[in-house]
């Protein structure tokens, strides 16, 4: 990380209540939080491509607070995050962190939630056992047409049955298709991050090599010669509709801006 800060999107990720094959087993933590709104927030860089959400990823071991930001809106993200949000007009108090409860990846796994401007009428929360804690805000939204990190793990859990019983994912959480949202060229065509995961043999999540060679490509393609494919900016570049539609969001109350 440089000196240089960076500005995020966070999308609000709404859990719908529902008891999930987790919380059937082990309880939920949530329970007496649920007459508020309770949202995961994710940085995102690509506020434009939230049409084609499929699920969440949350590390599963990772610490997670629920933290009130007013009186009838819940967070949930990393402490840390949750800190820089208090300087940020994202707390009831400046500077104050409002913590109604600390949670695990674990705990969250397998929720049913609403997410902006996905195609979805709901996705879920699936783990991910690379997110990074110290960055953004430890909860990432997962956008497989455009982004190979997110492709490849939802590929790695609906293929791996074992890894699904094993963090109380069904089947069903998993029965999403990548959804085509940027044009980019003949070759990427409109689903950038399969074709680049097939181009350079992306093994699995772990395969660090060719996924960081299947990323450097689609990532710049996408944002030099991408066109939107759907939505309200169709046949708008990438570049120039990028903050227009997290303006968009905003104003509807879908996201905010968050800096680290
Ligand atoms: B981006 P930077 Cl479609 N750990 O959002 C790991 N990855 C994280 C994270 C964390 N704690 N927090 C955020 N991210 C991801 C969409 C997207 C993203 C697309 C294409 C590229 C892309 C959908 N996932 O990022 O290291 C989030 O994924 C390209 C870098 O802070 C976030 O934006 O620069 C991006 O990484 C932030 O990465």
């Amino acid at each position: 990380e440089g000196i240089q800060p960076q500005e995020y999107t966070l999308i609000k990720l709404k859990i719908i209540h529902e008891e999930t094959p987790y919380t059937k087993a082990h309880g939920d933590v949530l329970a007496d939080l649920s007459h508020k709104n309770i949202y995961l927030v994710a940085g995102t860089l690509r506020p434009e491509t939230m049409y084609g959400q499929t699920n969440c990823f949350i590390n599963p071991n990772g610490d997670y607070s629920a933290v009130a930001v007013n009186d009838s809106d819940v967070f949930i993200c990393t402490k840390q995050s949750a800190r820089n949000m208090s300087y940020q007009d994202l707390s009831r108090e400046r500077g104050k962190v409002a913590e109604l409860k600390t949670l695990k990846g674990w705990d969250i796994l397998g929720r049913k939630l609403k997410a902006p401007n996905s195609v979805y009428d709901h996705i879920f929360t699936l783990p991910m056992l690379t997110i990074n804690m110290s960055k953004a805000t430890g909860v990432v939204t997962s956008v497989p047409s455009d982004a190979p990190d997110d492709y490849i793990a939802l590929n790695d859990l609906k293929a791996d049955e074992a890894m699904r019983k094993k963090y109380y994912i069904t089947p069903e959480m998993v029965d999403y298709e990548v959804v085509p949202i940027i044009y980019i060229d003949e070759e990427f065509g409109n689903k950038a991050a399969v074709v680049a995961c097939e181009k350079y043999g992306v093994k699995n999540q772990y395969d660090e090599k060719n996924l960081k060679l299947a990323k450097d490509e689609v990532y710049t393609k996408g944002f030099y010669s991408g066109k939107m494919d759907i939505g309200s900016f169709k046949g708008t570049p990438v570049k120039d509709a990028k903050n227009l539609i997290r303006d968009q969001l905003i104003a509807d109350n879908l996201a905010c801006t968050y800096w680290e």
